[in-house]
């Protein structure tokens, strides 16, 4: 064959070009190529010529080498119940135009790898290369495009040194962890037919796999171990590997009503009042820890947090967990996070992971700075079915790992019924993670012997494949026949193992006292008056001091000229007391700055929060000449405590859920975080229901996370005006949380020193519903007296109005922008007879408060509640019974503002502007009767 048959044109000047590399310097082509070239006698012009015949068959070996390394996943045998795998064509030596004779002849350098050395020829390096890439472990990192990465995991994969023999499995240990991985199913099925406890069966292997990457994770002292898992195997995960007691579990299962029932606070049993917030919660979600101890290593803790049922959700609370814990922030300046402190391991379900996008959201979040936690070992408990769902019908994508490709996660398909397979995936994971910092992924393929939980029946929807489970023996079976092959054990062994887990667990039920043995979280009780105590003013003078720290920038750095004039403006902010020159930001800034100055540790993330939604912040500067930055709150020369601030990616759902990670992982930091505008949180609604409000009382957590949510009516339509108070104040119970709409910049500095005071001694989530228009409006400004003297008001009233108390017919109350509109009305002068008082404390209600202000104006005659938000959002329909009780039917309540609306707001400011006007009309007139079908409704209660 001459070579111009096989390469002619582009292909063969390529080839000779290469070929002349080749000659100068032979270590300039790859392995491969160096190889082939070898093999040729140059012709005298140069071309290679003798060798020539061989050359087609040289590519089609390497292309087809090439074709397995990247695509022999789609012919492993990955699905334990054996099902054919996709295969590719590309996986066969005749696509690429060669033979099994062909390969024969051909040198095994050719393909090149680890094994190369050990085989004789091409035809056994591609055999090599099937069994290990097209066996039960099917590698899938293609995708991954740093090459370093991927050279790392083919000689990874291709060396075998993650697998047994040279990494040794002790296979008597795996056997016992596997009887007692099924013994605990296998009694619970019988003691407790029917009772819901979402069996790991058909993935058994999950327990291993745990054991063996914290084993490597305690060995390179990895403090902080984290499992994020929903309901799927989770009691055996918790039995197994947090170690919590049988007897417990047990406990949860007898489910004795424990004599309690939930009636006005009071135990029903003991008749002792009840914490407030206890609901508890179902024992497949439940959380638990364990410290490993003895021996070396030391101080390794290894914990499971409780989640809610909704799948995926506790993802990023994981991951911020996580990162919390690797980083620190006792030093000033930028927090620092060291990421071979903690290691998050997550469990997701193979319908769950593709189908629920705050995974990709969380997914997103893996390589950001101020998000990043040194690598996630990703586990796809992958029984093939979501429910009853099918894969075809689950999900868009081959594999269910498929969406982690692109984020350029290594992938390895495994098979859950070969034990060494699994173990090897675990070992390579681990290994990458602590090369790379970066995630990995495992996706477990198995099955699950029951129904989606025991109660349901699988042969409705599957029978096909629950005919093939029901003969399938299980992973522990199989392991104990290879043994007896293997002649590591005799016949007998395996039974008696599992006779013995079984005895065990009767035992444990047979003396069970559940009234001893079961254990629930309780938040912990917080001091009483400890709210009223705190003291957020703070001398003028320190005041002045951090205002100007917070003025320094470094020598030579260039600021933008609109902000060099805003910061010349700004010196004179602070120098008088009773000038009211302080506006929203300046007062946050020296919150943040008296706050790290106290030794607390801030944390601010949301999007765009480093210059602000509303440019207002400019918390981080930009040198106009160098691009370079400058935080001032990290160079603060008073600070004690590291300050952090990320613009957050455009996320709601996975950034809340992180923050509140953060929060709970370490509560003694100020963890914020902002919504671009207010409505958008309504994106990390399961976010909220389901852990910033009901945490507490549903597993004894006590989060105080901060919400800043920009809200107002400002004429900017249905978006962009509401942030959904209603729902906050619907949610609240049991003092749960606290709800403030700040009207002035001091307002908001006691408020958030308050919180940050109280982070220890009675947490409790704040979310403050914060402005836009009035972020500069001299009416929220503040003086320097406001700052240094008194504290947060729950309720401001109408200092006007005090002075002649007497001539008060109306009390209007509201709350937020709408006092501003109120009170720069052309009315407000022409109608002494009305008082305007501000809620900025919506929740807990601020009832005393209240009732002063009631009981200072003798002649009232009605009161009024006016909103700019519809009748059916807003504070009204929550505030409407308090404030019914307050009044006690001493005067009329009247509801002045929007009817009812599907839609927060009109879509034109125009509009808007009339109907905020016609709504401030009617909140000043005494003597309106309004018909109903007026835009402003106007209604006596
Ligand atoms: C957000 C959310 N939607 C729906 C459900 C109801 N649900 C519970 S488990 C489940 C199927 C989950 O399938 P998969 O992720 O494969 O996990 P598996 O139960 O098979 O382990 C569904 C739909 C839920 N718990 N959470």
């Amino acid at each position: 064959m001459n070579i111009w048959r096989d390469f002619h044109g582009l292909n063969a000047g390529y080839v000779l070009e290469l070929y002349e590399r080749y000659r100068q310097n032979p270590d300039s082509v790859d392995a491969a190529t160096k190889a082939s070239f070898a093999m040729w006698t140059p012709a005298v012009d140069g071309a290679p010529a003798v060798a020539a015949p061989a050359i087609g068959k040289i590519v089609g070996a390497v292309t087809l080498a090439q074709a397995i390394r990247t695509y022999g996943h789609l012919a492993a045998q990955l699905d334990p119940l054996g099902s054919p795998p996709p295969e590719d064509p590309s996986l066969e030596p005749t696509t690429h135009g060669v033979t099994e004779e062909d390969l024969r002849r051909l040198p095994a350098s050719l393909i090149d790898g680890p094994f190369a050395e050990r085989v004789a020829n091409a035809l056994e390096a591609i055999q090599a290369l099937r069994a290990i890439y097209s066996s039960t472990i099917g590698y899938d990192y293609g995708h991954i495009r740093v090459p370093e990465e991927r050279e790392w995991l083919r000689l990874a994969a291709e060396s075998g040194r993650f697998r047994p023999p040279r990494d040794p499995i002790n296979p008597e240990a795996l056997l016992e962890r596997l009887t007692q991985v099924e013994a605990f199913e296998h009694f619970l099925h019988r003691m407790f037919p029917g009772k819901i406890r979402f069996s790991l069966e058909g993935l058994d292997m999950i327990v291993p796999i745990l054991d063996e990457v914290i084993g490597e994770a305690a060995e390179a002292r990895i403090h902080n171990i984290l499992i994020g898992m929903a309901h799927r195997g989770r009691l055996n995960v918790l039995a197994h590997v947090l170690n919590k007691p049988y007897a417990q579990i047990l406990a949860e299962f007898k489910d004795l009503t424990r004599g309690r029932t939930r009636l006005d606070g009071i135990d029903q049993a003991s008749g002792d009042r009840l914490l407030a917030s206890w609901t508890g919660y179902v024992k497949y979600h439940m959380g638990a820890r364990r410290a490993l101890k003895g021996g070396e290593p030391l101080n390794v803790v290894v914990s499971m947090p409780p989640n809610p049922s909704h799948v995926e959700s506790a993802y990023p609370v994981v991951e911020g967990m996580a990162y919390a814990a690797g980083t620190q922030v006792d030093k000033p300046g930028p927090p620092r996070f060291d990421p071979t402190v903690s290691l998050p391991i997550l469990i997701h379900g193979d319908a769950a992971f593709p189908g629920q996008g705050v995974v990709a959201e969380t997914l997103n979040l893996s390589r950001l700075p101020g998000y990043h936690t040194g690598g996630t070992i990703h586990v796809i408990a992958n029984n093939q079915l979501g429910y009853t769902t099918n894969p075809k019908d689950a999900r868009s994508t081959l594999y269910a790992s498929d969406l982690a490709m692109g984020f350029e996660i290594p992938i390895v398909h495994v098979n859950a019924d070969d034990p060494e397979a699994c173990i090897e995936s675990a070992r390579l994971a681990f290994a990458y993670r602590t090369k790379f910092q970066k995630d990995f992924l495992i996706d477990l393929i198995g099955y699950r012997r029951y129904g989606h939980n025991e109660g349901d029946e699988p042969r409705f929807t599957q029978p096909l494949m629950y005919e093939k489970i029901e003969r399938h023996l299980t992973v522990r079976e199989l392991w104990a026949t290879t043994m007896i092959t293997r002649g590591l054990i005799d016949g007998g062994w395996p039974k008696k193992l599992m006779q013995n887990r079984m005895q065990a667990l009767q035992r444990v039920l047979e003396s069970l006292h559940p009234e001893v043995d079961l254990v629930e979280p309780q938040p912990k009780a917080t001091p009483p008056g400890a709210a009223r105590r705190v003291q957020t003013a703070i001398p003028a003078q320190r005041l002045r001091e951090l205002h100007a720290s917070l003025l320094r920038v470094p020598e030579g750095f260039t600021l933008h000229p609109k902000l060099e004039r805003a910061m010349q403006r700004r010196r004179t902010t602070l120098a008088t007391l009773d000038e009211p020159s302080i506006d929203w930001a300046t007062a946050e800034q020296l919150a943040f700055a008296s706050i790290l100055e106290d030794g607390i540790a801030i944390r601010l993330t949301g999007q765009d929060v480093e210059r602000g939604a509303f440019g207002q912040r400019h918390a981080v500067f930009h040198d106009m000449k160098t691009g370079k930055v400058f935080t001032p709150l990290q160079a603060l020369p008073q600070a004690k405590a590291a300050f952090a601030v990320f613009n957050s990616p455009l996320t709601e759902n996975a950034a809340i859920g992180f923050e509140y990670g953060c929060n709970v992982q370490e509560p003694g930091r100020l963890i914020i975080w902002e919504a671009q505008y207010g409505d958008f949180v309504n994106g990390a609604q399961m976010m909220i229901d389901e852990f910033v409000a009901s945490a507490r009382a549903k597993w004894g957590q006590t989060p105080s996370l901060v919400m800043l949510l920009p809200h107002g009516y400002e004429g900017k339509g249905p978006d962009h005006s509401s942030a959904r108070l209603e729902r906050f104040l619907e949610l609240a119970a049991e003092t749960n949380m606290r709800i403030a709409n700040c009207t002035t910049a001091a307002q908001y500095f006691h408020l958030l020193r308050w919180q940050a005071a109280l982070l220890e001694a009675d947490p409790l989530p704040l979310v403050v519903l914060t402005p836009k228009s009035l972020l500069r409006h001299p009416l929220a400004c503040s003086s320097l007296w406001d700052l240094a003297e008194g504290r947060f008001k729950p309720v401001i009233d109408d200092a006007q109005a005090r002075q002649r108390p007497e001539e008060v017919r109306r009390l209007i109350l509201c709350s937020g922008k709408i006092h501003v509109d109120l009170v720069t009305s052309g009315h407000r002068a022409e109608t002494p007879g009305i008082a305007i008082t501000r809620i900025e404390r919506l929740y807990p209600f601020p009832a005393d408060d209240l009732r002063s202000v009631l009981d200072c104006y003798p002649k009232l005659e009605s009161v009024a509640w006016v909103q700019e938000e519809p009748e059916n959002m807003g504070a009204w329909i929550s505030l409407r019974p308090h404030l019914g009780a307050l009044i006690n039917g001493r005067w009329s309540l009247r509801y002045i503002g929007r009817p009812p609306n599907s839609s927060p707001t009109e879509g034109s400011s125009a509009w808007h502007a009339t109907n905020q006007r016609t709504l401030v009309e009617h909140a000043y007139d005494l003597n309106s009767a309004i018909a109903e079908d007026v835009f402003i409704s106007s209604k006596e209660t």
